[in-house]
């Protein structure tokens, strides 16, 4: 039997096949998940399709996390496909890449509002939505960064909207608890998706990441898929509200080893 076997899973954050999102589904679908795909514009959907089509996954749906007509009528096609759903996955984030650098007290009010409604309210918006078509026993998870609760330079406004997401995740679970749903958070490392491209200097970061984590590995997406497995299956009946770190060891180290060899 295995660890989806019947499950249901709908999963939004696909953009192509680097996504954490794509890991994500590809690893659910190989334990025995139906799968939904969700993405976030026409742009994306022909790199989509294909994608979803190699996983025989049938339910291909554009949803712009922004508009809450796009998030209802999601949900309504989501309740024709699957009936109920058992898996939700909130694999998404932005800010205007303009905030993305310089000092953080230069953040816009308007470069505020966009990145904690992209990148926070997204997941409460889609909970909500997709409380009355959850089963008992299921689970919603959500992608966040350790620049939530430390400074990582430049990640500034999305720093904010991570620990804005965590303390969601937290409110999410108590809210959720009652119908035996289950609410987390998983913290990857720095992975080179499409997120991460346009970010000055992740090369150095990387680089850094690798010399600081005790496993002195960076991190892939099939890394964060396998931990998506473990808090969305039954393996983690009695975990809620949670954020685990999939970083190779980072987030505990408070000062780097000695660098000379
Ligand atoms: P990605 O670019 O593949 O995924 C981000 C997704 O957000 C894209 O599919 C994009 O279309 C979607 N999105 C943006 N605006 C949207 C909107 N209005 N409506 C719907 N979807 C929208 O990059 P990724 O690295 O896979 O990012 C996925 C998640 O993982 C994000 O929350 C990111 O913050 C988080 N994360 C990434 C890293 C990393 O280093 N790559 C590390 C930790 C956490
Ligand atoms: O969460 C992320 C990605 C955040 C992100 C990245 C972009 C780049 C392109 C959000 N919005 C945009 N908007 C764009 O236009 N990560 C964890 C990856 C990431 O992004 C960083 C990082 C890391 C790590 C930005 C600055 C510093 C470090």
């Amino acid at each position: 039997m295995k660890l989806l076997e019947g499950k249901k899973a709908l999963i939004f954050g696909v953009a192509n096949n680097r996504s954490i999102a794509w890991a994500v589904a590809q690893a659910f679908s190989n334990a025995g998940a139906e799968v939904g795909i969700s993405y976030a514009g026409e742009i994306l959907k022909r790199r989509v399709e294909p994608l979803a089509e190699s996983i025989g996954c049938d339910f291909v749906e554009e949803c712009d996390v922004s508009k809450d007509e796009d998030i209802n009528a999601i949900a309504e096609k989501a309740k024709e496909h699957f009936g109920k759903i058992d898996i939700l996955v909130h694999s998404i984030g932005f800010a205007d890449r303009n905030e993305l650098r310089g000092p953080f007290y230069n953040t816009s009010r308007a470069g505020f509002h966009l990145a904690m409604d992209i990148s926070v309210y997204s997941f409460v918006g889609l909970a909500r939505a997709f409380q009355p078509l959850m089963n008992e026993g299921g689970s919603l998870l959500t992608m966040t960064y350790h620049g939530s609760t430390k400074v990582a330079p430049n990640y500034n406004v999305m720093g904010i909207a991570k620990a804005a997401l965590e303390a969601s995740t937290r409110y999410l679970a108590f809210d959720f608890g009652k119908e035996k749903i289950r609410v987390n958070a998983v913290s990857a490392g720095p992975i080179r998706t499409l997120a991460a491209m346009g970010v000055g200097d992740f090369k150095t970061m990387y680089k850094a990441f690798e010399a600081m984590a005790p496993l002195h590995e960076n991190v892939t997406t099939e890394d964060v898929a396998n931990a998506a497995l473990f808090l969305c299956s039954d393996m983690s009946a009695r975990t809620t509200g949670e954020v685990l770190y999939v970083d190779s060891g980072y987030n505990i180290m408070g000062v780097p080893e000695a660098i000379d060899g």
